[in-house]
């Protein structure tokens, strides 16, 4: 019999857990960092060199692949995965954030929302069925409910309007997608940073039955403290038994404290992206490769990391390919940023499998504190 989508957890240390998501296409180890690859590609990495800095499943986009280059086309080239090169699981978000923030002239109703595209303006309709379609369309082993996500700050009514729109929205979705053995549905908590809403939002989908479920509406504006706060409370509402992914997080200090307050998955564009712009993220820190002071260094970025950039570059290298607006400099200072990402999740399974993870936090804050050297 194929393998069904399961999880299991492996070790609990405080609220955090390790474990594993097993799925038809591979194992997912957590806590996960999934590397975002929003149309079709991780930017400036071939996806075997993706998986060579550990990560065991991906992101894709509905919205961006919906408009290009449409998911009716993936579906005859065979499927994401197989378009893309990369076999392994795929986790897709459903387009209502990104519709959200990236589309022109939106219309939100009960049915959806309209949109025009950003890239050439033409119109388009996302809902749960729709957002249900597409995602099945791409072959996506993950897929995430249709939901509503508000920038913060916003009032307390109309974070609870559109939560409730979100909550009846996760019940639409769960009714579209059916039943698809070995593929996973996700719902996503709401309610911004009020716990009653939370907490409602929690019961809402835990009454409706998820494969997992996302915290969402969060590194939206509220800031670090803010959503450590929610984080205090938010994962123990949601199932024990189930994966706990928190969407668009973060930069590694919020992806260790999400991890100790019981979170499983996260995903960030940072890594990838910080790296085309010359920003590389390391043990000590954020390092700006543009920075003069690098510009006659002989050492590596970070002396201790095994990845291409480091084993062979230097760091007067690295500053001259970014000057000079070379390829290279994004693709090498991206794979630092995902090898650093993947070791400090190997990292912190390591800890929590140890009954140590107290330990690597506070080492993990004293180097970063010592700085660049
Ligand atoms: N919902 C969805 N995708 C998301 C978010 C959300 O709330 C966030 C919030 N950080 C990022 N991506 N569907
Ligand atoms: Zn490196």
């Amino acid at each position: 019999m194929t393998q069904r989508f399961s999880f299991t957890l492996n070790a609990t240390d405080g609220k955090a857990r390790t474990g594993v998501i097993q799925t038809p296409r591979g194992e997912i180890r957590t806590p996960a960092f999934m590397p975002v690859g929003t149309a079709a590609t991780v930017k400036a990495m071939l996806p075997e060199n993706v998986r060579a800095t550990g990560a065991d499943i991906l992101l894709g986009n509905t919205y961006h692949l919906m408009l290009r280059p449409t998911a009716e086309r993936i579906d005859r080239l065979g499927g994401l995965h197989k378009f893309m090169n990369w076999d392994r699981p795929i986790l897709t978000d459903s387009g209502g954030f990104q519709v959200m923030s990236l589309a022109a002239l939106r219309k939100l109703t009960e049915e959806g929302v309209r949109f025009s595209s950003h890239i050439d303006g033409s119109k388009h309709m996302l809902s749960p069925e729709r957002s249900m379609e597409i995602q099945r369309l791409l072959g996506s082993d993950i897929v995430m409910c249709f939901d509503e996500c508000p920038a913060l700050p916003a009032s307390e009514e109309t974070v609870a309007a559109s939560m409730r729109l979100s909550m009846r929205w996760a019940e639409r979705s769960k009714a579209a997608f059916g039943d698809r053995p070995g593929h996973a549905l996700f719902g996503i908590q709401q309610g911004g940073v009020t716990k009653d809403l939370r907490a409602e939002s929690a019961e809402a989908l835990r009454a409706i039955g998820f494969d997992g479920y996302a915290v969402g509406g969060l590194a939206v504006g509220e800031g670090q403290e803010a959503m450590f706060g929610v984080l205090d409370y938010a994962p123990d509402m949601l199932p024990e038994d189930k994966p706990r992914y928190l969407m668009g997080v973060g930069k590694p200090d919020d992806i260790v404290g999400a991890v100790e307050r019981g979170i499983d998955m996260m995903d960030c564009v940072l890594p990838s992206r910080s790296g085309r712009t010359g920003q590389a993220w390391t043990r000590r820190g954020q390092v700006n490769i543009k920075n003069a002071r690098h510009m006659d260094d002989p050492r590596p970025l970070d002396e201790t990391c095994t990845c291409p950039a480091c084993r062979s570059y230097s760091r007067a290298y690295l500053h001259h390919v970014f000057r000079a607006g070379e390829m290279i400099s994004g693709m090498l200072l991206t794979w630092h940023n995902l090898h650093y990402y993947q070791e400090l999740m190997q990292g912190l399974r390591t800890a929590i499998a140890a009954g140590k993870l107290a330990d690597f936090v506070r080492d993990f804050h004293a180097l970063r504190a010592e700085g660049d050297i």
